[in-house]
C-alpha cells in the first residue's frame, strides 16, 4: 500500500520532561488538525524534530515507541543543530530575508552547514520508510533542500512542498548567498505551495532569473521533470473555532473577563513576538489614536496578547525591550486609576481563553508588515457567531487576498491605522455584519480540510500528468532490442535532429559545427548499404550543406522546406510563396531594435527571433508580444507563429518536420526506424513516425516519443552501438 509521509521541522507534539520523566501532549493547532485526516491512517506517518533534545539513548527510545503510537517517527537533534539550523540558519537567514528584512539577515557560512546537515538528517529518516510509490508532504522554510535530497534517491516518489511563509521578491531574494542550491532544492518536488499568487510569481520569476530555466503557466521544466507551482491559501479549522465560542464553557470565560474589563470597546491584536508581526508600528498607531482622539479615552482598550517566540534569537530579545518600551510609555502617559489602555500579555493562553478574547474583541487589530499568510484574523472572524465584529488587516499579509471585506491598511501609514481604528470603533451594526457575514463565508468555506483536500488532489494530478507524457530511459533490455531488431533489418530509415542531439547547444548557433568525431561517425552509419540517414533539421540548407554536405546522407533542412537525397541537388517539398517577409521582417527588426542582444535570422520560408542571450523574463515578455502582434497580422494566410526554445518563429504551414519525414517514410518502406530529437519541432516528427519506429526525445522525458536519453553523448554512445553491431 502507498503511503503517506508528511514532514515538517515540528511534529504536532509537545514533549516535557517533568522529574525526569518525559511526557507526550499532542499539540492542537489548525496545521496539526487538519493533517490529522492524513498521518493518522493506516500506516501514513509524521515525521518531524519533537521539540526537546534528548541526550540519553534510553529517552530516545522511549520517545520513539511513544510517538509511533500516534504515527509519529522523530528525528532529534542536538542543541548545536537547533542552534545553527533551526535559530540560525532558518531563523536569522532565511526568516528575515522572505520576510523583507535583509538587512536583519545573518549569512554565516556554519549556519548553512548545519542547515544542510540536518535536511540530510531528515532525509535519512525519511528513506528509512519511504518507497517509490509512496506520497510525501514537506512543510515550510526549514526543509528547502529536503525535496532534492529525496528526489535524488527516489527519483519517481511524489513530492509536494508547501511554504508557509512568504516568498520575497527576486530582487530581495537574489541577495542570498545560498540562493541557486536553495531553489535547486525545491525543484525536487512535483508540486510547490505557497499562500498567495504574489509568492508564486516572485518563486517563479527566481527561478527563471536565476537557474535559467523556462517556466510557463505556472509550470517550470526542469528537463526531466516539470514541476506545477501554485497558491492554496490555507484555512483554519473553523468549525472548532464556532463551536468553542458558542460553547458554555466559553461564555462563562467571557462573563468574567467583562467584569474585569467593564464594557469598554475592545480591540485585540495576538501574535508570537516576531518583527514582521508589526507590534510596535501598531502600538506607535495606537498611542497616536489616543493623542487624536481624547474622547475615547476610558472607552478602548487594547488587548495585546504576545506569544513568546525564538527568545534566543538576538533580534527578537531586542524586539522585546521595545515593545517592553512603548506599552510603559503608553500606559504612562495615559493611564488612569481604572483604565489601563494597553492590556499586554507576554505569554500565551489556554483555546477557551483564546476564544473568550476572540468573542469579546469589538475589533481585531491585525497589521503585520508581512505574513505568509496569518490565521489569527481568520480565527477572529469564525467565532464571531454573533455576527459583530470589524477586522482590520494589513494588506502584506496573504489572508488580505481573501478577506478584500476587512479594513485593509498598509502597517507603515501611521496615520492610515489611526483613521481605520476611529472607523472600526464607529461603524454601524449593519455595516459589521455585512462585511463579518461575507468573510464569514469564505473562512468557512476554504477551511483547513478544503485546502488540505485541494493540495492532495492537485499533487495526484501533478504526477499523473507527469507520468502521461513521460517516456521511457533508452537502457538495458530496451538498447539490446532496438540493437538486435537494427541488425535484422534490411531496409532502415534513421531520422536524425541536429542541434540539440548529435551537438550541444552553444550560445551562439554559428559555432556549432560538426566535430570529427561525429563526421567520421555518421560517414560510418551511412556507409552501411541498408542505412538510409537523414537529418532532420530547423537549420538553413546553406549551412547545412556546408557542413555535411560531402557526406552520404539525406537532408530535411529548414524544418521541411529543403530535401535532398544524397548528392542530388536541394529542391523545395513543394511551391511556396514567401512574399510575406516582405510585410513581417520590419517587425522583427523592430523587436530586434527595441532589445539589445536579440537577433534576427532569416531563412527562405522563415523568420525566427532569438533571445537566448538577454534576461529570461524580459525575453518571455517579448516573445509573447511578438507572437500575439504576428499572429493578429496573420489570420487567414498560411502562416504558423511558433514559440520555441528561447526562440518566436514564423513560418509557412505547410512546413514540418513530419510532413517531410513521411516523404521518406513512402520511399523506402523500411523495416526499421529510429527517429532522434530534442525539440518541440521534433514531436511532428514523433508523430509521424509508424508506431513500431523508436523515438528518442533528448533531454527531457516528456515527449509523445517513446523513449528518451539524457545528452547528445548518450546519443552518439547509441549510435556508436548501431555502427559497431552490424554490417
Ligand atoms: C506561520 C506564518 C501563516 C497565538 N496565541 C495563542 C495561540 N496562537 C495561535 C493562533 C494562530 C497561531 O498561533 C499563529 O498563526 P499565524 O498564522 O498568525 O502566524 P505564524 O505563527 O507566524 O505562522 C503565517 C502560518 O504559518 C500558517 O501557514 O499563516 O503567515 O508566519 O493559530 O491562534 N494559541 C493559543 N494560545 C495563544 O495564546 N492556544
Amino acid at each position: 500500500m502507498a503511503r503517506k509521509i508528511i514532514v515538517s521541522n515540528r511534529l504536532p507534539v509537545k514533549i516535557k520532561r517533568i522529574e525526569n520523566r518525559l511526557t507526550f501532549e499532542a499539540s492542537e493547532g489548525g496545521l496539526a488538525t487538519g493533517l490529522g485526516s492524513v498521518y493518522k491512517d493506516g500506516d501514513n506517518i509524521w515525521i518531524g524534530w519533537p521539540g526537546l533534545c534528548l541526550d540519553e539513548e534510553s529517552e530516545e527510545q522511549t520517545a520513539i515507541a511513544e510517538l509511533q503510537k500516534e504515527n509519529m517517527q522523530p528525528v532529534f537533534l542536538t542543541e548545536t543543530e537547533i542552534k545553527e539550523y533551526y535559530e540560525g540558519f532558518s531563523n536569522e537567514t532565511l526568516w528575515p530575508t522572505f520576510h523583507y528584512f535583509s538587512q536583519y539577515a545573518v549569512y554565516e557560512q556554519s549556519y548553512r552547514d548545519a542547515y544542510h546537515q540536518v535536511n540530510q538528517k531528515f532525509c535519512d529518516q525519511i528513506l528509512k520508510s519511504a518507497n517509490p510509490g509512496d506520497t510525501i508532504w514537506i512543510h515550510d522554510y526549514q526543509l528547502l533542500l529536503l525535496p532534492s535530497m529525496v528526489r535524488e534517491k527516489l527519483p519517481d516518489i511524489t513530492i509536494g512542498f508547501f511554504q508557509h511563509i512568504p516568498f520575497p521578491s527576486y530582487e530581495v531574494f537574489r541577495m542570498l548567498p545560498w540562493r541557486k542550491d536553495i531553489l535547486q532544492g525545491m525543484l525536487g518536488a512535483d508540486l510547490i505551495g505557497f499562500h498567495t499568487y504574489d509568492d508564486v510569481r516572485h518563486f517563479v520569476s527566481s527561478v527563471i532569473h536565476i537557474l535559467g530555466l523556462a517556466a510557463s503557466h505556472g509550470i517550470i521544466e526542469t528537463g526531466n521533470r516539470s514541476v506545477m507551482v501554485d497558491a492554496f491559501p490555507m484555512g483554519i479549522d473553523y468549525d472548532k473555532y464556532a463551536d468553542t465560542a458558542k460553547s458554555e464553557k466559553v461564555a462563562a470565560i467571557v462573563n468574567t473577563f467583562q467584569e474585569a474589563l467593564r464594557s469598554r470597546k475592545i480591540v485585540l491584536s495576538i501574535d508570537r513576538l516576531d518583527y514582521s508581526k508589526g507590534i510596535p508600528q501598531r502600538l506607535r498607531a495606537f498611542e497616536m489614536f489616543l493623542k487624536q482622539y481624547p474622547a475615547f479615552h476610558e472607552e478602548v482598550t487594547l488587548i495585546m496578547i504576545v506569544v513568546p517566540s525564538r527568545a534566543e534569537v538576538e533580534k527578537y530579545k531586542e524586539l522585546k525591550i521595545e515593545v517592553d518600551e512603548l506599552v510603559g510609555r503608553i500606559n504612562g502617559s495615559y493611564r488612569t486609576l481604572t483604565w489601563a489602555p494597553v492590556q499586554y500579555y507576554y505569554s500565551s493562553f489556554p483555546f477557551e481563553e483564546l476564544s473568550a478574547f476572540y468573542r469579546l474583541a469589538h475589533v481585531a487589530l491585525v497589521t503585520p508588515m508581512r505574513d505568509g499568510m496569518n490565521l489569527v484574523c481568520k480565527e477572529y472572524i469564525a467565532s464571531r457567531t454573533d455576527g459583530t465584529g470589524v477586522l482590520i488587516l494589513s494588506e502584506m499579509a496573504g489572508a488580505a487576498k481573501e478577506l478584500s471585506e476587512a479594513i485593509l491598511i498598509n502597517p507603515n501609514d501611521v496615520n492610515q491605522v489611526v483613521d481605520a481604528l476611529y472607523q472600526a470603533l464607529t461603524i454601524s451594526e449593519e455595516n459589521q455584519r455585512t462585511a463579518i457575514a461575507s468573510m464569514m463565508v469564505t473562512v468557512q468555506k476554504y477551511d483547513i480540510h478544503h485546502w488540505v483536500n485541494i493540495f492532495m488532489d492537485r499533487l495526484a494530478y501533478t504526477k499523473e500528468k507527469q507520468n502521461a507524457l513521460k517516456t521511457t530511459l533508452l537502457r538495458g533490455e530496451i538498447q539490446q532490442k532496438l540493437i538486435k531488431e537494427y541488425q535484422q533489418a534490411r531496409q532502415r530509415l534513421i531520422f536524425l535532429d541536429y542541434d540539440g542531439t548529435l551537438m550541444p547547444f552553444t550560445r551562439d548557433p554559428n559555432k556549432t559545427k560538426p566535430d570529427n568525431e561525429l563526421l567520421n561517425q555518421l560517414q560510418a552509419l551511412a556507409a552501411n548499404p541498408a542505412n538510409r540517414v537523414v537529418i532532420i533539421s530547423g537549420r538553413d540548407h546553406t549551412t547545412l550543406a556546408k557542413w555535411l554536405g560531402h557526406l552520404p546522407i539525406d537532408m530535411i533542412a529548414e524544418h521541411g522546406v529543403w530535401l535532398r537525397e544524397h548528392e542530388t541537388e536541394w529542391h523545395m517539398i513543394q511551391n511556396l510563396d514567401n512574399s510575406w517577409k516582405e510585410d513581417i521582417r520590419p517587425i522583427f527588426e523592430m523587436y530586434v531594435s527595441r532589445t539589445p542582444g536579440t537577433l534576427l535570422e532569416e531563412k527562405d520560408f522563415a523568420l525566427v527571433w532569438h533571445y537566448r542571450k538577454i534576461d529570461p523574463a524580459l525575453g518571455e515578455t517579448r516573445a509573447g508580444e511578438l507572437s500575439s502582434h504576428l499572429n493578429y497580422l496573420i489570420a487567414n494566410q498560411n502562416l504558423q507563429v511558433m514559440e520555441g526554445d528561447k526562440i518566436v518563429e514564423i513560418k509557412n504551414i505547410e512546413v514540418n518536420k513530419g510532413i517531410a519525414a513521411a516523404r521518406w517514410l513512402q520511399s523506402y518502406e523500411p523495416d526499421f526506424v529510429l527517429a532522434v530529437g530534442d525539440d518541440r519541432t521534433d514531436e511532428d516528427t514523433f508523430r509521424m513516425m509508424p508506431p513500431e519506429a523508436y523515438t528518442i526525445k533528448v533531454g527531457n522525458i516528456r515527449s509523445v516519443a517513446k523513449y528518451h536519453l539524457h545528452t547528445t553523448e548518450d546519443v552518439r554512445s547509441l549510435l556508436q552501438h548501431l555502427t559497431g553491431s552490424a554490417q
